[in-house]
């Protein structure tokens, strides 16, 4: 596709804060067109970048200019086996896998907000954690094999087979996380698991982050626990029309535990009970976005220093309004600044505010939303150089020319 408008659909992310500038766009059908694709890049030089459902949060399909997009969203055949996994194309949403696997009797491990559009390729690409994560494991831990189309063109497959058979190098650990930078995933072999077969949800308010902390973190059976503020809580209510669950509180935590295992929890103060609840957290990003245009940061902060944090931040940021939320349980907080009003813009500076305190809290700039464009720079520099030596190899090794996503990632 050419047509600069429907081009400039693909090359905006959806918070409307990364905008790329392909040539034009290849929704492509098939793993053979993907190879198509790659050969002639490899013949005339441009670059390729990868998309799934586009709901990524650092940039990394931004593309270049003279850049190719790849939407690999036309790849979404799944295949059940025998050994009760699934292989899906890398196009599948989540949401289409995690219905296979309830047909199945079974769970997908990975759970996001953006589940219907979110695709497996994507979350792969970026090693996605979700609401479960501290529970089955971010993505890499779902994926038993991968089908991908390396820099020339060639296949590399370790769907067939046997998944516990160790042949040295997984090109499963080596793709987790390369956002497109080192092959084109086209299908992934999925680990579906046995579900809980009862689980409890429960909303308990704090005056601080830290005591939401103390409740749930290390307390077994317990398989999400999602922080919001009364920040946050009062926009989900008040731009997504829910009522209040209950009595106003500064900080919340949603805690998913495993029935049996409830008594484990100390609940001394406000509580309520209901699946329901998964609302008020899933809703935040959506509910944010209508604000304007966010600055959104993924962090892992001890959550005993998040209090102090938020309480600076919001003081430095301001008259910008800063939310706070994420997965309590992995220490990852989500940071987004958004503008006092709605065509005001965030400036770039706050990446530096934000990420230099992050930083002295004993924090890092990365959490479950991949480098992309957004945290190329700090990664390298945050980067050991052995590490970073490393990943530079990789690169220089599978995708010599640097045609695939150049400029995603800490790679150079
Ligand atoms: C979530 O946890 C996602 O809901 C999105 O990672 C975070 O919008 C964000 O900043
Ligand atoms: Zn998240």
């Amino acid at each position: 596709m050419t047509d600069l408008d429907v081009v400039r659909s693909y090359a905006v992310d959806w918070s409307d804060r990364f905008h790329g500038s392909p040539t034009c766009v290849v929704r492509v059908r098939s793993r053979d067109e993907v190879v198509t694709v790659l050969e002639r890049s490899a013949d005339l030089g441009f670059p390729v970048v990868a998309q799934g459902g586009n709901t990524g949060l650092v940039g990394a399909t931004m593309a270049p200019p003279g850049s190719v997009i790849l939407n690999l969203s036309g790849l979404n055949d799944m295949v059940e086996n025998d050994d009760g996994s699934l292989v899906a194309g890398a196009g599948c949403t989540i949401a289409s896998v995690q219905d296979a696997a309830s047909r199945l009797g079974k769970v997908f491990g990975l759970d996001l907000a953006s589940r219907d559009s979110a695709t497996v390729g994507g979350a792969f690409n970026t090693n996605a954690g979700g609401m479960y994560a501290a529970y089955w494991g971010p993505m890499r831990d779902q994926v038993t094999g991968v089908e991908a189309v390396m820099a020339d063109g060639t296949v590399v497959s370790t769907i067939d087979g046997n998944a516990e058979a160790a042949w040295g190098v997984d090109p499963v650990a080596v793709l987790a996380g390369s956002e497109g930078t080192l092959a084109v995933v086209t299908a992934l072999k999925l680990r579906l698991r046995a579900p809980v077969t009862e689980t409890t949800v429960i909303m308990a308010g704090f005056d601080s982050v830290e005591a939401a902390a103390q409740m749930a973190v290390g307390v077994p059976g317990v398989m999400a626990g999602e922080l919001l503020g009364e920040t946050e809580m009062e926009t989900v209510i008040e731009r997504g029309g829910l009522a209040r669950p209950m009595a106003p509180h500064r900080w919340y935590l949603l805690i998913e535990i495993e029935s049996g295992s409830v008594d484990s929890l100390q609940i001394d103060g406000d509580a309520v009970v209901g699946s329901s609840l998964w609302a008020y957290r899933e809703r935040i990003t959506e509910s944010i976005d209508g604000l304007g245009v966010p600055y959104k940061f993924d962090v892992v902060v001890p959550p005993a220093r998040l209090d102090d944090l938020h309480a600076d931040l919001s003081r430095l940021l301001a008259p910008n309004r800063l939310f706070m939320f994420g997965h309590l349980l992995r220490s990852n907080a989500h940071f987004n600044v958004v503008p006092p009003h709605r065509e005001a813009t965030v400036p770039d500076e706050v990446d530096q505010l934000v990420l230099d305190a992050v930083e002295k809290a004993g924090g890092s700039a990365a959490g479950e939303h991949g480098v992309g464009r957004a945290k190329a720079v700090r990664a390298r520099d945050s980067l050991p150089p052995g590490r970073r030596d490393l990943i530079d190899a990789l690169k220089r090794a599978l995708d010599p020319d640097g045609r695939l996503n150049p400029g995603a990632g800490a790679a150079r």
